[in-house]
């Protein structure tokens, strides 16, 4: 049964993998567009920029939302008649150790990347200044090589920020990043189950991990879409504790905070479960106060509300988490625990976990944006740290949990657990 469910995975995986070369196209089109009297350039990861023993390629997120290419060292030019990749030559010392890259030369260059004109890397300036002649400004990312680089080859133009522009963009997902997305979400669901189950005082923290990376590999997905956090007892006071070294003992409690990558899209999806598979009272207490600020959380969200990053945003996600948390439960001093709640409680997810990096707390919710909602409390009195977190799609008239097939009510997780 579960054999067929992750081969079912692993087919649709495969077929998600193609986000077609025409979606790539529309997106500079559409960049294009809207450039006016400006070129962009983005700069792809070099295997020096990010490869390595300990870490495998990965490409940069903007420059692959607007190419989907994923091999290292290229360059997008953009400007607003025409679009160019550029290519890295052969380098056959490299190639024996990471494999064989595609050239401007080669037949399949222009059918392989989807770029009508793809040049050798060694004529991008020479393109780059002739794009400039007739422009004012250049669109890239800023602090970065790149845009070192760009800046001596362009001292007297305007430098502005493609992040902004591109994080407006990559908020709202297509319906085909919105299947992705799903695909990664359904995978991470599996791992948390797959961690339920394995789950027991005496246990390592990295074995819980290896249990989820475990399920979502084996389900389709790459690789986790960040370093996974299993926090047992007081390592969840430590919002992103990646150690996983420590043994969790009876009594506590765990927080997972760990999600897939599934053809470049990312999950976030966390969960406190009982050490021992049963919440204490005053366990069960916290947890249900951060339970409720979810719903409410997960009821305001639709088209129109801001995130917020502040406790005072009106019309803001966090405020109605700081609002509840202040309104149920307390401290062991008999205060609100509204103060306890020490991060944000939404952010965008898509090519990157923490995606569109640059989007406003302050923007509206639209329609095809995919968010998180993770209130969480972490009280250093009480050694206890409460985080639960599910990736939502907001809808035009509210919003869809995609990771709702995980159980998140404390008699749920408590049968779960006991029916292992
Ligand atoms: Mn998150």
């Amino acid at each position: 049964m579960r054999k067929a469910w992750a081969a079912a995975l692993v087919a649709i995986c495969a077929f998600a993998a193609g986000i077609p070369n025409e979606e790539y196209r529309a997106r500079r089109q559409r960049v294009r567009s809207e450039l006016g009297n400006a070129v962009l350039v983005l700069f792809g990861n070099t295997e020096r920029d990010v490869a390595g023993l300990r870490h495998a390629f990965v490409q940069e997120p903007n420059f692959y939302y607007l190419t989907g290419w994923l091999e290292p060292g290229a360059i997008l030019l953009l400007t607003p008649d025409a679009e160019t990749l550029f290519l890295p030559p052969r380098d056959p010392a490299a190639e024996r150790y990471t494999g064989r890259k595609t050239t401007p030369d080669d037949k399949n260059a222009t059918a392989a990347t989807g770029f009508a004109k793809v040049l050798p890397a060694a004529q991008f300036e020479a393109q780059f200044q002739r794009a400039l002649q007739s422009r004012a400004s250049v669109y890239t990312l800023p602090g970065t090589p790149g845009a070192e680089k760009l800046k001596s080859l362009a001292p007297l133009r305007e430098f502005r920020d493609a992040l902004a522009v591109l994080s407006r963009y990559r908020a709202v997902k297509s319906p085909r990043e919105i299947e992705m997305i799903r695909r990664s979400v359904d995978a991470t669901v599996e791992a948390h189950r797959a961690a339920w189950r394995r789950i027991a005082p005496g246990l390592y923290e990295y074995q819980v991990a290896a249990a989820m990376t475990f399920a979502m590999q084996d389900g389709g997905c790459e690789r986790n879409a960040y370093a996974p956090i299993v926090a047992s007892g007081p390592n969840a006071l430590v919002l992103h504790y990646s150690q996983n070294s420590r043994k969790m003992e009876a009594g506590e409690l765990v927080l997972m905070d760990v999600g897939a990558e599934c053809s470049a899209y990312a999950a976030d999806v966390t969960r406190t479960v009982p050490v021992s598979g049963r919440f204490t009272p005053r366990q069960r207490e916290l947890y249900e106060a951060v339970l409720g600020a979810q719903k409410a959380v997960l009821a305001a969200v639709k088209p129109g509300v801001i995130m917020g990053a502040s406790r005072t945003a009106p019309n803001s996600l966090y405020k109605v988490a700081y609002d509840y948390l202040n309104e149920h439960g307390k401290n062991a001093g008999g205060k609100p625990l509204g103060k306890y709640l020490t991060h944000g409680v939404s952010h965008h997810v898509g090519l990157q976990v923490h995606d569109a990096p640059s989007a406003s707390y302050s923007q509206p919710l639209e329609a095809g944006m995919v968010i998180t909602v993770e209130p969480g409390i972490y009280i250093p009195e009480e050694s206890i740290g409460i985080r639960i977190e599910d990736t939502v799609l907001v809808t035009p008239d509210g919003a869809e949990v995609l990771s709702a097939a995980l159980p998140k009510e404390p008699g749920e997780i408590e049968k779960a657990m006991a029916a292992r």
